[in-house]
């Protein structure tokens, strides 16, 4: 019992001297990405002044409470203030929040929405991928050698199995086969939702290898807890062979979709495997 319980303490203490702000218990997953940082530092930022104005506000309340507190000899005392005066402190007092919260947020937001979340990448070494979610599983598609999508030639990997190269943009186009689903890597600070009717679009860049979690970060029915997918980042290698351990080998494949292409497997609950869509340019 008390092996384990200085076990803990040991972990617990690692854990302490890994964490990036020292706050263990609420660091955030490790960013991998090119412009995760970018999240971060709003969330810092953020996580900051309202310390800050929290800490102002608890001190002044104790002040107040310790000055006014009850004892002998002295009485209460009843003031309807001035209401001028006070009006004029609250306003200043939100006026100060709102500038030095909202506002730089807002600012910072704007820049990286600008300069990198909605600023997509483009050129021949985006390697672009289409998602549909479903009720309660990740699809993924790849164009294939011809570089098109909803062909003959495309590679759909296992449920719930993506794979990306390291240090290349890559692009995602989403669209749900049922309801909201919102596709989030934690690891990459990025969530896009997946909406019914819409193809919406996401981009992000891995700086480097490993297996992450893909997480549902929508609630879509009873077992969206459990909505969880695997994003591995390989080396541009290793990312070539598996996409080439996913092509069909020579018409095997078609026996196998004759095979249970009666009404019944028909109507079944996902999508129909040629659930891709021409790719969207982002202009
Ligand atoms: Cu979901």
């Amino acid at each position: 019992m008390m092996n384990q319980l200085i076990q803990w303490l040991k972990i617990q203490k690692d854990n302490f001297k890994n964490a990036s702000w020292g706050l263990w218990f609420i660091d955030p997953p490790k960013d991998v990405s090119l412009d995760g940082y970018r999240i971060d530092k709003v969330i810092q930022y953020t996580d900051l002044v309202i310390t800050i104005y929290f800490s102002i506000v608890i001190l002044t309340l104790l002040y107040f409470i310790v000055k006014y507190r009850s004892r002998p000899g002295h009485k209460a005392d009843y003031d309807h203030g001035n209401s001028k005066k006070h009006v004029m402190a609250t306003l200043g007092v939100g006026l100060l929040v709102f500038f030095s919260v909202d506002t730089v947020i807002e600012t910072m937001s704007f820049r990286d929405l600008k300069e990198a979340f909605w600023n997509f990448p483009k050129g021949d070494d985006v390697v672009r991928i289409e998602v549909m979610p479903q009720q309660f599983a990740w699809n993924f598609r790849y164009a294939g050698p011809d570089g098109k999508f909803n062909t003959d030639d495309d590679l759909v990997p296992t449920q719930n199995q993506m794979h990306i190269p390291v240090g290349k943009p890559v692009v995602i186009q989403i669209a749900p086969w049922d309801v909201i689903h919102s596709f989030y890597i934690p690891n990459f600070r990025v969530k896009q939702d997946a909406t019914p009717g819409m193809i919406n679009a996401m981009w992000f860049q891995a700086t480097e290898t490993g297996e992450f979690e893909i997480a549902c970060a929508e609630l879509c029915g009873n077992s969206h807890y459990k909505m969880k997918g695997y994003l591995t980042v390989d080396s541009q290698e290793d990312y070539e062979n598996w996409l080439l351990s996913l092509a069909p080998e020579d018409d095997e494949e078609d026996e196998w979709d004759d095979w249970g292409d009666d009404e019944e497997t028909a109507a079944s609950d996902g999508p129909p495997s040629n659930w891709g869509w021409a790719w969207k340019e982002i202009k």
